[in-house]
C-alpha cells in the first residue's frame, strides 16, 4: 500500500501553512490529528524551502522542532525530520525521529551524511536545481527525467560511499524544485522511470504552485488538483506521498488502489 507522508510544518512563512504551526502545542495538536487520520509517517520540518525562503540557523531550526519531537512520543508512527543541517538532525534522530529528509540529498552540510550513517537511519535524497532562493528563476534540463535521475544516481553513490547502507535510501525528484510546470508534469507522467534506482521513491506535489498554475486556485483550494496528481504518481510507482490532508488523500488513495488491485500493477507493487 502506499503510504502518506503527513506533513508538519513548524516554520512562519511555509507556502501553504507557514505561521499556523509555530507554537510546539499546535504542532505537537496537528501532528496528532494527521496521525489518527491515516499517516503512516510524518515530516517535522523547521525551514521552509518554499521558492524565495531565507535561510534559518541550526539553533532557530532546533528551537523549533526539538519540543515538537519530544511532544510525539508515542505517536505510534515514525517520524521523520525534514532538515539539511547535521546538527539539527543529529538532535532529532536523539529525540526519536528514524528518518533524515534532505532536500538538497546531503550537498549542504559536509557533516549530514556522516550523521546518518553513524545512526543508522533512513535518508530522503530530493532532487533540486539551484538553491531555494533561486531555483525558480530559469530552470533548464536536458531531458529532465533522466537528469533527475542522473542526478539521484550520484548521489546514491555519494550516500553509500559515506556509509549509509543502501536500503536506508529514498529518492524523491523534487517536484517545484527548480522546474517549470512542464517539468513537474513530465517528472510525474514519466516517475515509473525512476524505478530503475531500486530505491522507494518519495513523491510531495501536496498544494504546490504548479497546481495552482493549472487550476488558477489560492494555495488552500488545491486539494482536488493534489489528488489527481497524488493517484497518477501511484500508479506510476511511487511507494511514499508526502501530503498536508491526509484524510482526504487516504480515502483517494483507498479507492485508486481498489481499482488498480486486480491489474498487473497491483502485482508489481506487492512484489516490491
Ligand atoms: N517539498 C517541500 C518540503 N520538503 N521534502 C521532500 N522530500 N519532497 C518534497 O517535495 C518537499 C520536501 C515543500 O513543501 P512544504 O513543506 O509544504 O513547504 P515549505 O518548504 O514552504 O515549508
Amino acid at each position: 500500500m502506499t503510504r502518506l507522508m503527513g506533513i508538519v510544518n513548524v516554520t512562519p512563512d511555509s507556502f501553504s501553512d507557514g505561521g499556523l504551526y509555530l507554537d510546539a502545542d499546535r504542532a505537537i495538536g496537528h501532528a496528532r490529528e494527521l496521525a489518527a487520520e491515516g499517516a503512516d509517517l510524518l515530516d517535522v520540518g523547521g525551514e521552509s524551502t518554499r521558492p524565495g525562503a531565507q535561510a534559518v540557523s541550526a539553533e532557530a531550526e532546533l528551537r523549533r522542532v526539538l519540543p515538537v519531537l519530544e511532544g510525539l512520543g508515542g505517536v505510534g508512527v515514525p517520524v521523520s525530520i525534514d532538515t539539511s543541517k547535521a546538527a539539527v538532525a543529529e538532535a532529532a534522530l536523539e529525540a526519536g525521529a528514524g528518518l533524515v529528509n534532505d532536500v538538497t540529498a546531503l550537498r549542504a552540510d559536509p557533516e549530514l551524511a556522516a550523521v546518518c550513517a553513524a545512526r543508522g537511519c533512513d535518508v530522503v535524497l530530493m532532487h533540486m536545481q539551484g538553491s531555494p532562493r533561486t531555483m525558480q528563476e530559469a530552470p533548464a534540463y536536458g531531458d529532465v527525467v533522466e537528469d533527475v535521475k542522473g542526478f539521484l544516481a550520484e548521489r546514491i553513490d555519494f550516500a553509500t560511499g559515506a556509509g549509509i547502507a543502501e536500503d536506508r535510501i529514498w529518492v524523491d525528484p523534487g517536484i517545484g524544485f527548480g522546474k517549470t510546470v512542464d517539468h513537474n508534469l513530465e517528472l510525474l507522467r514519466r516517475l515509473g522511470e525512476l524505478r530503475d534506482l531500486g530505491r522507494l521513491i518519495l513523491v510531495g506535489t501536496s498544494r504546490k504552485s504548479f497546481i495552482g498554475r493549472l487550476t488558477g486556485r489560492d494555495v488552500d483550494q488545491r486539494l482536488g488538483g493534489t489528488i489527481a496528481s497524488n493517484v497518477l504518481a501511484l500508479r506510476a510507482g511511487a511507494d511514499v506521498l508526502r501530503v498536508h490532508d491526509v484524510a482526504q488523500d487516504r480515502e483517494a488513495m483507498r479507492v485508486a488502489e481498489a481499482i488498480l488491485e486486480q491489474g498487473p500493477e497491483a502485482q508489481e507493487r506487492r512484489s516490491r
